[in-house]
C-alpha cells in the first residue's frame, strides 16, 4: 500500500471512529489514537525517511490535509454533542418558578425585650441617657456608696451572691448610677437597665437572676414634684393615658424621702380584678429623692444639687403587660409561648 493510500484508509477509520462515539469521552480517545505523540498521522509522518526526497513535499501536504480534515471532523463532532447535551439538561431541569417558596421561620421578641424597649422609648423621649455598667460589682459600688450599712439584711449571704468578701454579683443595678455621679458630669439624667442578682428560690414571681430598670436625675433643684410628673407620665406612656398613680410612704436606704408607686389597674379601671386582687391598684415602682449621703458619697455636693432615683423590675412589667401569671414562662424559651407577643 502507497503513502496516498495508507492516508486515505487513515481517514476513513477517523471518519468512522468519530461517527461512532457515544460520547466526548470517547471522541477524546479518538483524538488521541489519531492526532496525538503515538497516534497513527504521527507514525505515518516518522516514515517519511523511507520516501523519496522528491515526492516528501506532497506526501507532507497529504498527511497535513488529514490532520486538518480530522481535527475539523472532531470538532463539528463536539460542538454538537456538547448542544445535544445542553438541550438535553435544559429540557430534565427545569425551574417552575410559580411554585410557592419554602416559609421560613422567623424569630420573636421576647416579652422582656419588647418590655424594656417600650420603657426606653419613654425615657429617651423625655432626654434620658441609657447606661450599662457591670453584672459583677464591687460590694462598694453596690452597697456602701448606695447608703446601704454593713449590718443591713439585704447584705445578708442569705440575698445576695458574695464572689469574694468585697465583689458581688450586683443585687440592683443602681451601683451604675454610682458610677455615673462619681463622673461628675452633671446634670445627669439616665436609665440603668441590666440583669440583677439575688439569693432567692424560684416561684411564680420570683428568680435568682432578673431585670430591673433604674432611673437617676440630678440637677439643680430637682424636687419632689418632678419625681411625682415623671413617674405619673411613664405611667401613663406605658399603661394608658387613663392611668392613676398613688404614691406610698416607703423606706429605701438610698431614697429620703421614698415612696412606693401604685398604677390604677389597666384592667379592671379600679374597680376590682383577679389581676389587682381586688384593690384596683397595682405596683409597680420604688422610687424617692436621692439620699444626700448617696450623693456625697458617689462625689456630688449635696448643697449645690438634688435628684430623685426610681428603680422597676422589668419581669413585672412583662408579666402586667402580657397578662403572664408564671414568671418561670419567661425563662423556659418555650417557641410556642414565645411566639404569642
Ligand atoms: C429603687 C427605689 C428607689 C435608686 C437609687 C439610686 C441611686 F443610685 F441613685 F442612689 N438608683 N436607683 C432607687 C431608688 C431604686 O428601686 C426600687
Amino acid at each position: 500500500m502507497n503513502m496516498k493510500e495508507k492516508l486515505q484508509e487513515i481517514r476513513e477509520e477517523a471518519e468512522k471512529r468519530i461517527q461512532n462515539s457515544e460520547g466526548l469521552e470517547q471522541l477524546n480517545e479518538v483524538r488521541v489514537a489519531f492526532l496525538g505523540k503515538k497516534g497513527q498521522l504521527t507514525a505515518v509522518l516518522k516514515g517519511m525517511k523511507d520516501v523519496a526526497p522528491e515526492e516528501r513535499p506532497v506526501i507532507g501536504q497529504l498527511v497535513n490535509d488529514a490532520r486538518v480534515y480530522i481535527e475539523e471532523f472532531l470538532e463539528e463532532t463536539k460542538a454538537r454533542m456538547e448542544q445535544i447535551l445542553q438541550e438535553k439538561q435544559l429540557k430534565e431541569e427545569v425551574i417552575d418558578v410559580t411554585l410557592p417558596a419554602v416559609k421560613m421561620e422567623t424569630g420573636y421578641r421576647h416579652p422582656n425585650t419588647i418590655a424594656l424597649e417600650e420603657v426606653q422609648r419613654i425615657f429617651i423621649g423625655m432626654g434620658y441617657e441609657v447606661v450599662e455598667g457591670p453584672e459583677i460589682e464591687y460590694d462598694s459600688y453596690n452597697f456602701t456608696k448606695l447608703n446601704i450599712p454593713e449590718d443591713h439584711p439585704a447584705k445578708d449571704e442569705q440575698d445576695t451572691f458574695y464572689i469574694t468578701k468585697d465583689i458581688v454579683l450586683r443585687t440592683q443595678t443602681s451601683p451604675v448610677q454610682a458610677r455615673v455621679m462619681e463622673k461628675g458630669e452633671l446634670p445627669i439624667r439616665m436609665i440603668a437597665p441590666g440583669r440583677v442578682f439575688r439569693s432567692d428560690e424560684v416561684d411564680a414571681t420570683h428568680s435568682p437572676s432578673f431585670h430591673q430598670i433604674e432611673g437617676l436625675v440630678i440637677d439643680k433643684n430637682i424636687t419632689f414634684a418632678d419625681l411625682k410628673g415623671t413617674l405619673e407620665e411613664f405611667a401613663r406612656e406605658l399603661f394608658g393615658p387613663e392611668t392613676k398613680t398613688k404614691f406610698r410612704p416607703h423606706h429605701f436606704p438610698f431614697t429620703e424621702p421614698s415612696a412606693e408607686v401604685d398604677v390604677s389597674c389597666f384592667k379592671c379601671k379600679g374597680s376590682g380584678c383577679r389581676f389587682c386582687k381586688g384593690s384596683g391598684w397595682i405596683e409597680i415602682l420604688g422610687c424617692g429623692m436621692v439620699h444626700p449621703h448617696v450623693l456625697e458619697m458617689c462625689g456630688v455636693d449635696s448643697e449645690k444639687y438634688s435628684g430623685f432615683a426610681f428603680g422597676v423590675g422589668l419581669e413585672r412589667i412583662a408579666l402586667l403587660k402580657y397578662e403572664i401569671d408564671d414568671m418561670r414562662l419567661l425563662y423556659e424559651n418555650d417557641i410556642r409561648f414565645l411566639k404569642q407577643f
